[in-house]
């Protein structure tokens, strides 16, 4: 097979990523292509582009578009054009923060309106993002489901610090969008692992007592 055959095997897909300032979105998109997190907060001015490119099942290739939007573009001129014709949608709030979730309704009307003169209906997901934060949690599951079930959207509760359901997140959307159906191994084999470290303590500071012989298991 020739170079050209083989590329022209790979999918173009344009995931476009929603929602209010600081609720993580950056932070998804570099998780997801960069495998990286920062703790700093730093503003997205207008937008900015990923481009990943992923396997899914017989062989596929997809190149995923991320395009990533600043927080504070709502309102503003350029949104509609963002959004106009994109295979997927990603709304996120941080579920540490109630208002994050209520503007959801703001970020999906203008989806909706834009979606209405254009020919494409793209695949929208509602993502909960910082469940590493559960213990600040202010966003029952239940709304969130029940935000899914109405607007009929797929659903996530992922974290851009641990990378918790980062890659399933994008690899399902993808597969939806391409309307592939991934098995449970292909979905359990993207969820990433959480390492235990084992960690040695000198004999004297055992927190234990000296004469157990057991490790610690530190879940991070
Ligand atoms: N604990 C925790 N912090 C996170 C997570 N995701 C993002 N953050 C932090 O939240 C802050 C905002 O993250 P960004 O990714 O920049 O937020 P954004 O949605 O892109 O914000 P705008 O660009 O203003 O629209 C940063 O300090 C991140 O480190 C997460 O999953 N867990
Ligand atoms: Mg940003």
């Amino acid at each position: 097979m020739s170079d050209s055959e083989e590329e022209s095997q790979d999918r173009q897909i344009k995931i476009v990523i929603l929602g209010d300032g600081a609720c993580g979105k950056t932070s998804l998109a570099m998780r997801f292509a960069q495998e990286s997190f920062g703790k700093q907060y730093k503003q997205t001015v207008g937008i900015d582009f990923f481009l990943k490119r992923i396997t899914l099942p017989g062989n596929l290739n997809v190149t995923l578009q991320v395009l990533d939007i600043g927080g504070q573009t709502i309102g503003g001129k350029m949104l509609d054009k963002y959004i106009y014709g994109t295979q997927g949608v990603l709304l996120v709030y941080d579920i540490t923060n109630y208002q994050s979730f209520e503007n959801l309704e703001d970020w999906f009307s203008m989806v909706k309106k834009v979606n209405d003169e254009s020919e494409t209906q793209p695949f929208v997901a509602l993502v909960g993002n910082k469940i590493d934060l559960e213990h600040m949690r202010t966003v029952k599951a239940d709304k969130h489901q029940r935000f899914c079930q109405e607007n009929n959207l797929g659903s996530y509760f992922v974290s851009a610090k641990t990378g918790d359901s980062v890659f399933l997140c994008f690899q399902r959307v993808a597969a939806e969008i391409l309307g592939i159906k991934l098995n449970k191994a292909e979905i359990e084999q993207s969820q990433r692992i959480v390492k235990a470290e084992i960690i040695n303590f000198p004999e004297e500071q055992n927190p234990v007592n000296s004469t157990n012989q057991s490790k610690i298991c530190l879940l991070q």
